[in-house]
């Protein structure tokens, strides 16, 4: 595990495709490589990528590594398949553009899905976030299919987050507004080139706006997500769609909105790490809980007097 994570550091895509794999695996060999991982954490800008099959997700994301390429910077791509149970490099292994992207040693691309994994896939996908922070990738793009609770959690781990929409999916806004108004930092109205984009631009600003009310309690200010109309086919809109990841950027940055926003991810790791160690000392208290039930049916202790004698068990 040492090796491989000097490996890492070093850049060597390998090392970095070993460790995500011990990551998909819940290899208990993970648990040593995240003790030395620590120090590299928050390294890459994380950009999630959301919205429903086929709307241009790849495209993009395909487009935003050249675009940050342009700049200097090392990109990693995470493609996370919340309804595949295997990772499969199809996901982005039959887009031709993206290829042409993966000679390139300054680009990091991989698939990922996980088997059952203890903390979900959205832990999964922060712990693969290490690996990459570790290979000093300076931007990382994670992008999910479609927009379910499993990829609105997925999306979470990002600390900026692209919703993608295509016109005539106005009407679904409304119907959709529970998830995914709630997770975008930014809009992209993609498939532009096709009839009634402008009205589902104007239809989704119109909604973004209502919910830009006063700021939330401790917040300098509210961010109003942008909302950008692009072409991923033809890179059209691309430029605008980094100009406003940029903003988004600068406004966590100069707000401390950024650190918040890590800080809320770490403290919900640590309690889905504590929650599973506690759920795992909770089962190893079968004999006690029969005992404490038998009480509870036949009426001589009451639940709560029960549960609070587990609880100190555990
Ligand atoms: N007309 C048009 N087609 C586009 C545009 N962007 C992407 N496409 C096409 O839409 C199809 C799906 O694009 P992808 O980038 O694979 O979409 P995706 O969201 O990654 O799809 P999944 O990962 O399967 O959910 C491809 O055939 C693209 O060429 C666009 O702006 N206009
Ligand atoms: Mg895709």
């Amino acid at each position: 595990v040492p090796d491989l994570v000097a490996g890492a550091r070093a850049g060597e895509a390998r090392a970095v495709a070993r460790l995500i794999s011990l990551v998909e695996e819940a290899s208990p060999l993970f648990r040593e490589a995240m003790a030395l991982l620590a120090p590299d954490a928050g390294h890459a800008f994380v950009i999630g990528l959301t919205g429903p099959p086929g709307v241009g997700k790849s495209t993009i994301t395909t487009s935003l590594v050249t675009a940050f390429r342009a700049r200097g910077s090392r990109v990693a791509v995470l493609a996370v398949d919340p309804s595949s149970p295997f990772s499969g490099g199809a996901l982005l292994g039959d887009r031709v553009r993206m290829q042409e992207h993966a000679t390139d040693p300054g680009v990091y691309i991989r698939s990922m899905a996980t088997r059952g994994h203890l903390g979900g896939l959205a832990w999964a996908t922060a712990q693969a976030l290490r690996v990459l922070d570790a290979a000093h990738f300076d931007v990382a793009l994670v992008e999910t299919v479609g927009v379910g609770q499993s990829e609105i959690e997925v999306a979470s781990t990002a600390d900026s987050v692209v919703v993608l929409l295509a016109p005539g999916m106005g009407d679904g806004i409304q119907a959709a507004k529970a998830g995914i108004l709630e997770i975008g930092d930014v809009y992209a109205v993609n498939k532009a080139d096709r009839d009634g984009a402008d009205a589902t631009v104007r239809e989704l600003r119109n909604v973004l706006r209502m919910g830009a009310g006063a700021p939330a309690a401790g917040q300098p200010s509210r961010w109003v997500p942008p909302v950008v109309k692009t072409v991923a086919s033809q890179e059209g809109g691309i430029i605008a769609l980094v100009e406003a990841l940029d903003g988004h950027r600068a406004w966590l940055t100069q707000t401390g909105a950024l650190t918040a926003r890590r800080r809320g991810r770490a403290a919900a790791q640590i309690r889905a790490v504590a929650m599973a160690a506690i759920g795992r000392r909770l089962d190893r208290l079968g004999d006690a809980t029969r005992a404490l039930a038998d009480q509870v049916a036949e009426g001589s202790l009451d639940p709560y007097t029960a549960a609070q004698e587990l609880v100190e068990l555990v």
